[in-house]
């Protein structure tokens, strides 16, 4: 994917051109990963163009920061606004949301708390996250031989930037191994999450998806869709998945915002059910397209329209 150069960059309360968003190499989150950052969609709908769940989106970062004693000098609502400003002045229908907080420029060494903290958000066109078939065929998964960061290690909860590094482990991996995506297990083996989304198994008309104490990412498309499925009377179980249920399940998908919800067609090169995209996997992905393209009421005040 390549930017487009033209566009706006919100940078510490300004508006930058593209080319004017720089850093200083030497400030700290270039040496030592101090970052948290956000990932929301804005969509485009008959309304305009709408935010999906904006604010619970920037409370998560606050949140990310506030584990890592990060004081974003920001307050939920100024950020929501920041956001929808730099939608308005790219002049963007839809885009993918970057917000992302860091440790600047001012001393270098592990203690951050000298350094100020700098806040940013960008905004692009994103696609299908896992490719345009993805979201109808599925994708192959490969269980990765990364583990996720156990809980006494980092902090799975936070959005943190450096987390991501486990993530690339498990990501080129598995691209590596001819795979679309890394399925990571968690300290005590247990089915965690993708390099970026969460994992969600079909077994006997049962849904179920790891507990947050699986050293997981708390996705919010993850918590969209146990609403969703509970509005459809299906059952859902956060209950810790052993490995092998990925194999004899009848259906396994993928939630996150950017791949929003992707269903798997195989793990291990063992086909999940019959091979492609799942009843109950189509039946989620319909109610999330719905909700999230306003073509069905929005009955939880999921979306901020940005007009
Ligand atoms: N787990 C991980 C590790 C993760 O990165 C994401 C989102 C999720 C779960 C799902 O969270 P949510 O978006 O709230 O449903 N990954 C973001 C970054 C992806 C990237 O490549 O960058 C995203 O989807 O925006």
């Amino acid at each position: 994917m390549a930017f487009d150069e033209s566009g706006k960059i919100w940078f510490n309360g300004k508006i930058v051109d593209w080319k004017d968003a720089n850093l200083h190499v030497l400030s700290h989150v270039v040496h030592y990963g101090s970052s948290v950052f956000e990932g929301i969609r804005c969509y485009s709908t008959k309304n305009g163009p709408a935010i999906f769940r904006l604010r619970e989106h920037v409370q998560r970062l606050i949140n990310s920061g506030k584990i890592y004693r990060m004081d974003i000098p920001y307050s939920v609502e100024e950020i929501c606004q920041a956001i929808i400003d730099t939608i308005k002045i790219n002049d963007l229908k839809q885009c993918y949301i970057r917000p992302v907080a860091f440790r600047g420029y001012g001393e270098l060494g592990v203690y951050p708390l000298n350094c100020p903290v700098e806040t940013v958000i960008a905004v692009w066109p994103w696609g299908k996250y896992l490719g345009e078939e993805a979201i109808e065929k599925g994708v192959d998964v490969g269980v990765s031989s990364w583990r996720r960061m156990a809980p006494d290690t980092m902090p799975n909860m936070a959005k943190a930037g450096s987390n991501y590094m486990n993530s690339q482990l498990a990501k080129m991996e598995s691209i590596t191994n001819g795979y679309d995506e890394g399925i990571m297990l968690d300290y005590h083996g247990m089915v965690s999450e993708g390099s970026g989304e969460n994992i969600f198994v079909v077994l006997d008309g049962v849904i179920y998806t790891p507990p947050i104490s699986s050293s997981l990412l708390s996705g919010l498309t993850r918590d969209s869709v146990i609403t969703l499925a509970g509005d459809m009377d299906l059952e859902v179980r956060q209950e810790q998945i052993p490995r092998e249920m990925l194999y004899i399940s009848d259906e396994v998908f993928l939630t996150g915002t950017a791949a929003e919800v992707t269903p798997v067609r195989s793990v291990d090169k063992i086909l999940v059910g019959e091979g492609f995209r799942g009843k109950i996997t189509k039946d989620i992905q319909e109610a999330f397209f719905e909700v999230v393209n306003g073509t069905n009421e929005d009955k939880y005040n999921w979306l901020t329209f940005i007009d």
